[in-house]
């Protein structure tokens, strides 16, 4: 041990003895040893943050707090393996546990509440033990780790959530019924399951490289839905009446329905692009898109037989032959204004292109947006409100 640690060590508590420390410091406590924590115990609550130093080499047991009123940090340590707090409830700030490779053991039987979760950089930890169940967490950060499941998160609301590089894990299933921000689970195993059967309302979700999404509850999302290079064949949405931002559906090649049966306003983009599989896209209650409304792909159908209004160009693109819906629906609603930005819908494409690329192969294509000066000025304005939208 470095000398200055052991100076750092408290006198009687190296000789044996315990002795009652202060109960509040306002300047972040740092933690050396573990009886530097024993020497906690007394305190019912602790008035401050706890660091754990760096060097530390003891497994670190927080037995006897109940509440840190501030925030619990073990950030780049080298040798603890297990951290603990048999009797605490509360932390009403941060608990971040950051770049703890050996760290195998996470054990806070109580833990109910804290302001914010952060566990990352954890190569060696499979379970999250939180017995009780944390029930309050604004934040929730976890990744990568080893984790094989989230048991012991119970929150049913939060501000953000991402999950995200967690090899090992599979199972993904919260009872949160509020995202008042973000909720992105990104890389995770690539056949975990994510069940968020109480979702009711959320701002931004993003589900990348999932293997199953069940949302079946959720009626508004204020901010976008992305579901990207997933594996799941089917995705409903059966409640969902409105989205606030962009609805992205992109590289998922085993999809082949997508249901959303309630679905009337989309306030930005809509894209459908690249799902290999995925042939039929019907939005049969879908009047308005305020961004741009963008399918590419090998697409056989396309339904939209509400739509009314769409303030952003329009580009269906598509291996399939669909030039007869183009011509029978869509072009009636560029003629009529409904559709106010450039209008692209082409079928039997060699390789279907996003909103601005020119079809590669077929006859007919055109691109109507070019067909008067007054339209291209207007064309160019949408397609950079699209642009921004598909942000
Ligand atoms: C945890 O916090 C709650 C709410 O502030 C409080 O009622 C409870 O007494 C705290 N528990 C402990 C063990 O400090
Ligand atoms: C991690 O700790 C080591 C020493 O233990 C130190 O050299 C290094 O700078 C620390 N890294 C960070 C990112 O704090
Ligand atoms: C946590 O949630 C799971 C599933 O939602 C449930 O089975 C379990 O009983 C809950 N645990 C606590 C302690 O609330
Ligand atoms: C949600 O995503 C949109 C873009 O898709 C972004 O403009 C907005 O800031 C995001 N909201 C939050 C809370 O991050
Ligand atoms: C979404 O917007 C509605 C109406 O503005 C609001 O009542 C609701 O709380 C918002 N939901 C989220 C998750 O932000
Ligand atoms: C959808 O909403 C209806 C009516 O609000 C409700 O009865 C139903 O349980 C919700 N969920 C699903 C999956 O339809
Ligand atoms: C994850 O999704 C991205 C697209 O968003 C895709 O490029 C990547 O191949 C996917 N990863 C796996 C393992 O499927
Ligand atoms: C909704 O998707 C699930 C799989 O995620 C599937 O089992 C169910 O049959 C689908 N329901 C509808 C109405 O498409
Ligand atoms: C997709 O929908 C069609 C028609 O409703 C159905 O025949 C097919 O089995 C569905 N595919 C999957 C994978 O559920
Ligand atoms: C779909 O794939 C094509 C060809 O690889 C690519 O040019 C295009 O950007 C992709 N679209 C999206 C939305 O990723
Ligand atoms: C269309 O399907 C073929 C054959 O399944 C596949 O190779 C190709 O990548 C698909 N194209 C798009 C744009 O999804
Ligand atoms: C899980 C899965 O099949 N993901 C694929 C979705 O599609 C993209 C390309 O379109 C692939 O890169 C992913 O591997």
């Amino acid at each position: 041990m470095p000398s200055a640690l052991r100076l750092a060590v408290p006198l009687l508590a190296a000789a044996g003895y315990t002795y009652a420390a202060d109960c509040s410091n306002q300047a972040t406590t740092t933690v050396q040893s573990n009886a530097d924590a024993s020497a906690f115990a007394s305190c019912k609550t602790f008035s401050g943050s706890i660091a754990i130093s760096t060097g530390t080499t003891d497994n670190i047991a927080l037995d006897g707090i109940g509440t840190i009123d501030g925030d619990l940090i073990l950030k780049n340590n080298s040798q603890i393996q297990q951290l603990s707090g048999a009797d605490l409830v509360n932390i009403t700030g941060n608990f971040v546990v950051e770049t703890v490779q050996v760290l195998n053991t996470v054990n806070f039987p109580k833990l109910k509440n804290v302001d914010s979760l952060s566990f990352t950089g954890l190569a060696n930890l499979r379970e999250l033990g939180f017995t009780a169940g944390i029930q309050t967490a604004g934040n929730i950060d976890i990744e990568n780790t080893q984790l094989t499941s989230l048991t012991g998160l119970n929150v049913t609301q939060a501000d953000t959530i991402k999950i995200a590089n967690n090899g090992l894990l599979d199972t993904i299933d919260l009872p949160v019924t509020t995202i008042t921000d973000i909720m992105s689970l990104d890389n995770n195993n690539i056949a975990v399951t994510v069940t968020l059967n109480e979702l009711e309302s959320a701002q931004n979700l993003t589900f990348r490289n999932c293997s199953s999404v069940s949302i079946p509850n959720i009626e508004t999302i204020n901010g976008s839905l992305q579901l990207l290079g997933s594996k799941f064949e089917n995705f409903n949405a059966t409640n969902l009446t409105s989205i606030g931002g962009a609805l992205a559906i992109v590289d998922n090649n085993s999809l082949q329905n997508i249901s959303f049966p309630a679905l009337t306003k989309i306030g930005g983009a809509l894209e459908v692009a690249n799902n290999t599989d995925l042939n039929d896209i019907e939005f049969n209650k879908l009047d308005t898109v305020s961004g741009a409304l963008d399918f590419h792909g090998n697409i056989t159908k396309v339904s939209l037989p509400a739509l009314d209004d769409v303030k952003g160009s329009f580009n269906i693109q598509s291996t399939g032959d669909i030039q007869s819906t183009c011509d029978n629906s869509f072009k009636k609603l560029k003629d009529s204004s409904k559709i106010q930005g450039p209008y692209t819908c082409k079928g039997k494409v060699d390789q279907p292109g996003g909103e601005g690329s020119t079809p590669t192969s077929g006859d007919g294509a055109k691109k109507s947006g070019a067909a008067s000066p007054m339209n291209v000025q207007g064309g160019a304005v949408f397609a950079g409100l699209a642009a921004a939208l598909f942000l």
